[in-house]
């Protein structure tokens, strides 16, 4: 029996320092049920959904960027999010800052089944940026600063919880750009990874890097991380202009093959759906890329060895 499932991408327009929670969130709802409404059984949000990308401003005393985090999931404003999930039976990827009782702050994804329950929790590994306020940037992007590296590792679960049983992954923006990040799913037999994303549209140390050479970085990644794991990628933007700070959209749907299945055409609050069948994973899973078959993984110890890059030997 096929296991067909309509996966919906909600990209975000711009959300504004200025907005508050609860506008955002109604958005949210707005996107949920449009994409029920035509059919979807799960739909993906974006990173960090509920507030404008905040890393972009500095703070000296980082205890001023408290109210951007969720201490808890749900909360009595998101919690409208869950119920409406329920009532509608799709489920959810969503991105949030998440402090935890410990006071440990992470950038954060869930995954919501159908009956409004959390079944997979993950915390970003690859934080880009800068610690400290930069001043040879044009515009600071301060991750490193208010987000520790996740500790979740990159979990895959088995679960039905959109309709079908399914091998369930997720990443979160610039962990797209690292190979690492896609095979470790990938071993874990992913059939459907789920991200976020919030992208410049500029590079703010290279001016001259064009939007179109961005915008080709993004496709790049996630079609080759679905291709070479055999997987289908589904990727939200948060996109536009959040207080003067542009960034792409682009958000996107990946078959197993690499092949664009859809792709938003706004920068604006926008639903794209595919129909998609789990089963077509299968084929590259056997074939190029059967890893028990193929992958050498005597001459793979530098990956996790080293972290940087040394000098080759010299002859
Ligand atoms: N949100 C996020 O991870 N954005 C990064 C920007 C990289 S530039 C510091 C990305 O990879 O898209």
């Amino acid at each position: 029996m096929p296991r067909t499932l309509t996966l919906a991408i909600a990209q975000s327009g711009p959300v504004q320092k200025a907005d508050s929670r609860e506008a955002t969130l109604d958005r949210l709802c707005v996107m949920l049920r449009d994409a029920a409404q035509q059919g979807a059984d799960v739909v993906v949000f974006t990173e960090l959904a509920l507030t404008t990308f905040f890393p972009r401003w500095y703070a000296e005393d980082r205890a001023e960027m408290a109210h951007w985090f969720e201490t808890a999931m749900p909360n009595p404003n998101t919690q409208r999010l869950f119920d409406l999930a329920r009532e509608l039976g799709v489920g959810f990827y969503l991105g949030y800052a998440e402090q935890t009782p410990q006071g440990q702050h992470f950038n954060t994804s869930i995954i919501v089944d159908k009956t409004g329950n959390i079944i997979g929790k993950y915390r970003k590994v690859h934080l880009p940026g800068h610690a400290d306020f930069d001043p040879e940037r044009s515009f600071q992007h301060l991750e490193k600063r208010y987000f520790e590296p996740g500790d979740l590792g990159f979990p895959v679960w088995a679960s039905d919880g959109f309709g079908v049983p399914a091998n369930l992954g997720m990443c979160i923006c610039n962990d797209r750009r690292w190979p690492e990040t896609f095979r470790v799913m990938g071993l874990q037999s992913v059939e459907l990874i789920m991200l976020g994303y919030n992208t410049p549209s500029q590079n703010s140390q290279a001016a001259d890097e064009s939007i179109e050479l961005r915008k080709f970085h993004n496709r790049l990644t996630l079609q080759a991380g679905a291709y070479q794991n055999a997987t289908f990628v589904a990727a939200a933007a948060k996109c536009g202009n959040e207080d003067g700070h542009h960034m792409f959209a682009e958000s996107c749907i990946v078959a197993p093959t690499g092949e664009l299945l859809a792709v938003t055409k706004t920068e604006e609050d926008e639903v794209i759906l595919a129909q998609i069948d789990l089963d077509d994973t299968a084929f590259g899973k056997v074939s190029v890329f059967d890893f028990a078959r193929h992958r050498r993984i005597e001459h793979y110890g530098l990956i996790t060895e080293q972290t940087g890059a040394t000098p080759p030997k010299s002859i």
